[in-house]
């Protein structure tokens, strides 16, 4: 399968991510796309492209005008007021019980559209995060035109960014850019499989009231795990959107056994469904030797999970979300990938 990538995510490296309490460079760091693009060619994956431009059109028919301004002129503002560190929010709008209203001044806007403190806004953010988007719109264009798969190799990630925020490393939902994109195009049904350690967030939220796509997850239970607010099993969809809502929150340690339990179900609800496409949101960071993970995914656990995706038998778009253990992502996700092929 062809694999899309750009270098331009290379000058978006977080150095203040906040970790125990102190500031230090980003996990989500430049190295993993580099690592997960030289395996995939040394290992013939597939030919590598460049991204189209798709313009913002495709952007902010899932995220809100207004946030997408603020994360693209952010920068300029704040250097433009004196500042040269990260930039990351101060203050957070609280629960009120009046819910205030979107601010102008640039520290209120941020603390408004982002959720937490691992998503600093700097120099290359908005073009990584831009260019990100349109990594995924293309490989979602090759598959619309018929390749059976195609891979994004995303970064920034984009589970975690809702319609109007920022949080988790993500700026701009690539899963969900992706899946407006295909019912744009005509596509009936769209399936979003999340298989990142961490739950999707904010592709929930997008989609939450919509019955066009299904959303289902596996990942670490939110009581204790981030994104901790989002992500129970209770969350079945609101509105027209009920039912299409699955998530399959696990505990702490979960090996492959635990794992693929819920996974055969998931997949299961997927033919269920009947999609006339499959968003995959790949994160690897269900491996057991992530930094960021408790569960304990071993390299050739990712064959069996690419083994079973190819049985679902549809069109499907690999979206790169997480995985922080350097050394082996390239590796983990080259046995998704190459076992979808095999
Ligand atoms: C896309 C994605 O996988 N985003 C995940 C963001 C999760 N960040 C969790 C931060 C928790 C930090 N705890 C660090 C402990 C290191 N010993
Ligand atoms: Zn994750």
């Amino acid at each position: 399968m062809q694999i899309v990538y750009s270098n331009t995510h290379k000058a978006h490296f977080g150095q203040s991510e906040l970790v125990d309490g102190a500031f230090q460079p980003s996990f989500e760091c430049p190295e993993r796309a580099e690592i997960i693009l030289s395996t995939l060619r040394d290992n013939a994956l597939g030919k590598v492209i460049s991204p189209k431009d798709f313009g913002l059109a495709p952007i902010v028919s899932v995220h809100q005008p207004s946030y997408v301004d603020f994360i693209r002129g952010a920068w300029n503002r704040w250097t433009s007021e004196g500042n040269s560190f990260d930039m990351l929010p101060l203050v957070t709008p609280g629960r009120s019980r009046v819910n205030g209203r979107e601010p102008t001044a640039l520290a209120a806007q941020h603390g408004w559209f982002s959720t937490d403190m691992l998503t600093p806004i700097t120099n290359g953010s908005w073009d990584a995060a831009y260019q990100s988007a349109q990594v995924a719109l293309t490989a979602q264009k090759l598959v619309s035109n018929g390749d059976r798969a195609a891979y994004a190799l995303c970064r920034p990630p984009g589970h975690h960014a809702g319609s109007a925020y920022s949080g988790g490393f993500c700026y701009l939902n690539n899963a969900a850019i992706v899946a407006e994109a295909l019912r744009a195009l005509g596509a009936n049904r769209i399936t979003i499989l999340d298989v990142d350690y961490h739950h999707g967030n904010g592709t929930q939220d997008i989609f939450y009231e919509r019955p066009d796509v299904q959303f289902v997850s596996l990942h670490a239970d939110p009581s204790w795990e981030f994104p901790f607010y989002l992500g129970f099993a209770d969350e079945k969809g609101a509105g027209p959107g009920e039912g299409y809502n699955l998530n399959y929150p696990l505990p702490r340690g979960v090996d492959w056994t635990a794992w693929s339990e819920p996974f055969e179900a998931a997949c299961n609800a997927i033919d269920g469904y009947g999609p006339d496409f499959l968003v995959l949101s790949l994160g690897v960071d269900t491996f057991g030797g992530d930094p960021l993970s408790s569960f304990r995914l071993v390299s050739d656990d990712f064959k069996k999970i690419g083994e079973r995706l190819k049985r679902l038998r549809r069109p499907t778009i690999f979206i790169q979300e997480g995985g922080y253990a350097v050394g082996d992502i390239g590796k983990n996700v080259f046995n998704v990938l190459s076992a979808f092929e095999g």
